[in-house]
């Protein structure tokens, strides 16, 4: 059960396993990744998905017939392999022209290029068969206050999302935009920093149902917020379309870390909501796991394929053990006891009127406050426990 499949929907960007070590204070420390071998060894690996930006396949300035050429191998290796592209997105950070943006930067020929370059990309990706376009807009942002007016850069922002979002209605694609929060790094302030910023953004949108989230663990970690909660919100809307797996040991640069080596009982957490949270405690996700972290640049490539496959395993593990934890009697009565359920229950009666409430006694004049100084507690520290011990494999 730890050896992933096709069916485990794991995917990788061609970003992450082929990160070549480069950080701000140091070069490469690991040779260029062929797109041919890296579609090998991630189908051999167990993999089902690949995802890429155009700037990962074809460097930036390609010209056209070295563009052809690179996205001809790519078609070459998924049909030798069986491999798909469930999702693509757009380099639109790393070019020095991006360097107040793409789509909110303060030059108007610049923001005209960017849509550009995502219009090739996403007709790209649904050639390719991606459901999925992932708009993240790192370099959207500024470092000073008086550099940006953020209200006209969202303006901007809405008119690029709503203008793609007519071309996908208008060719009748089946492929949908998933945003991407990050709160900083490389910008010192990235617009839609949050999810919750990006679900009230994406309410002010032309056709939101064309548009959902693509959370990421380590950019919600960095703003020092719960990742499995923001996940559930995002589940709540109806705007999880897809989702960054990876690990980040609190605020602190983006560490990209491989799936479950950050937090990892918030990662057990997720991996239950995932799997658990949906109706009668089936899937409440079923789109792409994808992993979206760095080999460490301590690594050579030996170490990229051990990372690529400890994403996968720590994925598998924790499913095995939030079956368990869900399975364990002890549990659920300790789910029961912690009032868990009841939550789920409407705090109004049916038809429930001001006057109806009003006339209960027991809301009011004959409930016992009291009773829960020393009293009425809800055991969820022996829930976590049980959490913490079934996660552990000791149960
Ligand atoms: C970049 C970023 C990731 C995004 C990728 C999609 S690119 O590596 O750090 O979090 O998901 O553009
Ligand atoms: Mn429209
Ligand atoms: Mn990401
Ligand atoms: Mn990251």
């Amino acid at each position: 059960a730890l050896t992933p499949t096709r069916d485990d929907k794991f995917s990788f960007g061609l970003w992450t396993i082929g990160y070549n070590g480069t950080d701000p204070f140091g070069g490469p420390t690991r040779a260029p990744l062929d797109v041919v071998h890296a579609v090998e060894k991630l189908a051999e690996l167990g993999a089902y998905g690949l995802t890429f930006h155009d700037d990962d396949l074809f460097p930036f300035g390609s010209t056209d017939a070295e563009r052809e050429k690179q996205i001809d191998r790519l078609k070459g290796a998924l049909a030798d392999t069986g491999l798909i592209v469930p999702m693509v997105t757009t380099n639109t950070f790393s070019a020095p022209v991006f360097k107040d943006g793409g789509v909110t930067s303060n030059d108007r020929q610049v923001r005209r290029y960017t849509i550009r370059k995502i219009l090739r990309q996403l007709e790209l990706g649904v050639e390719l068969g991606a459901k999925t376009f992932v708009m993240w807009g790192g370099r959207e942002g500024a470092e000073y206050d008086s550099a940006k007016n953020i209200q006209a850069a969202l303006a901007r922002y809405k008119e690029a999302v709503d203008f793609l979002g007519d071309y996908v209605l208008s060719q009748g694609w089946d492929i949908r935009f998933a945003i991407e929060p990050k709160p900083n790094e490389p910008r010192g302030d990235i617009l839609l920093p949050t999810l919750g910023h990006a679900i009230a953004f994406i309410d002010s949108l032309e056709h939101p149902e064309l548009v959902g989230l693509n959370p990421e663990v380590g950019h919600e970690t960095m703003a020092g917020l719960n990742f499995t909660s923001g996940v559930a919100q995002a589940l709540y809307h109806g705007k999880l379309f897809h989702i960054d797996l990876n690990g980040q040991r609190s605020i602190k640069y983006d560490q990209d870390l491989a799936f479950g080596h950050g937090d990892l009982h918030n990662a057990f957490a997720l991996v239950d909501l995932l799997e658990h949270g949906g109706a009668n405690g089936g899937p409440a996700y079923d789109g792409p796991r994808h992993f979206d972290y760095k080999p460490s640049r301590t690594e050579d490539e030996s170490g990229v394929w051990d990372s690529a496959r400890a994403n996968m395993e720590t994925y598998l593990l924790l499913k095995e053990r939030a079956d368990a934890f869900r399975a364990d009697p002890e549990v659920q009565e300790a789910l029961e006891a912690a009032k868990v359920f009841e939550l789920e229950q409407n705090t109004l009666n049916d038809g429930e009127t001001i006057e109806s409430i009003k006339a209960d006694r027991s809301a009011w004049e004959d409930f016992d406050t009291d009773a829960y100084l020393n009293g009425k507690g809800f055991g969820f520290v022996r829930l976590q426990q049980l959490a913490t011990e079934h996660l552990l494999g000791a149960r």
